[in-house]
């Protein structure tokens, strides 16, 4: 039943507004989805996780809102960066050790609101075991392959698509939308894309390509002969380029259960399709940066 949790903090006025939001902002938080209504507005700062914890005992410090982080001398260096930029007089205090086996700091960016980082000192405490993507799109650059047959099911996953690689980030002008006749033609688009290399002037290379398109088996001939050959084509060219494909090409009985699975009742498996399409880039960075550092 709980779905989430928010932390309001009402600004005193217009500047400090802005002094906030420019506050998380350069400290790199995620912009969440916000609000702007005649006499008020809202801006939201996302973490990949959040709890709500009861206390008792001494805390570590005044401010109500704790913030775990990685890298918090480089916290601290973004945020004297911000007040710097802004004029504001820095109010921060240094990194102390907590007697919890971390250290922390407290950072004033507003008077009256202060927010507390802190970080394990054991550095693979609190950090998560496997290796993961996240789920920021900001200055990735992506294709959009769909096919046109079916096209009330495929654009709807195109709609699906873009609202995800939107909503994470990714700018209108690095989404390449590629229109191809059928699902048949989409690994064919698809590879061309991969093995692009940017030329001067023309379109360039793209981290990752989101398949999209729509067979349903009771009206179309030799089904599993086309679905296998698309699932091939499409995975042939993520292997042989390295450029991650991600599959929203839909196998459905008949056309209500394709409805269902581009955002009717089942999600919508481009908005799917492109989620998978970041989290990809973002760990084949990981995954490469880690290889070099070793
Ligand atoms: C021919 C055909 C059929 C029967 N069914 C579908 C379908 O359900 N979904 C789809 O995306 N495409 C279909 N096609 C078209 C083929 O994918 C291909 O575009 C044409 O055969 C031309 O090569």
């Amino acid at each position: 039943m709980i779905k989430g949790i928010t932390f309001v903090r009402p600004a005193a006025n217009a500047t400090d507004y802005e002094r906030l939001t420019g506050f998380f902002s350069a400290l790199g938080f995620a912009p969440g989805k916000g609000w702007q209504e005649e006499s008020s507005r809202g801006a939201a700062f996302l973490a990949p996780l959040g709890n709500l914890e009861v206390i008792e005992g001494e805390l570590p410090s005044e401010a109500s809102v704790f913030v775990e982080v990685t890298q918090l001398d480089a916290v601290r260096e973004a945020a004297l960066a911000w007040f710097r930029s802004t004029g504001v007089d820095p109010r921060i205090t240094p990194i102390a050790d907590t007697d919890w086996k971390s250290r922390i700091l407290t950072v004033e960016p507003v008077e009256g609101h202060k927010f507390s980082f802190w970080e394990w000192s054991d550095p693979l405490k609190g950090k998560p075991i496997a290796v993961e993507g996240d789920l920021s799109a900001e200055g990735m650059h992506f294709a959009i392959v769909a096919a046109r047959w079916n096209a009330v099911i495929t654009d709807r996953l195109v709609d699906g698509a873009l609202d995800a690689l939107l909503r994470s980030g990714a700018a209108r002008r690095h989404i390449e939308i590629v229109r191809v006749p059928g699902a048949w033609e989409v690994p064919a688009a698809a590879r061309i894309i991969a093995e692009r290399v940017p030329a001067f002037g023309g379109p360039g290379s793209v981290d990752a390509i989101i398949t999209i398109g729509c067979l349903i088996r009771g009206e179309t001939a030799h089904y599993e002969a086309i679905y296998n050959e698309v699932a091939r084509g499409i995975g042939q060219s993520q292997q042989e380029t390295g450029i991650p494909h991600t599959f929203g090409v839909l196998t459905c009985e008949n056309l209500e259960q394709a409805l269902h699975r581009a955002g009717v009742k089942a999600g919508n498996k481009g908005f799917e399709a492109a989620v998978a399409a970041i989290e990809m880039v973002s760990l084949r960075r990981k995954l490469l940066q880690t290889g070099e550092g070793a």
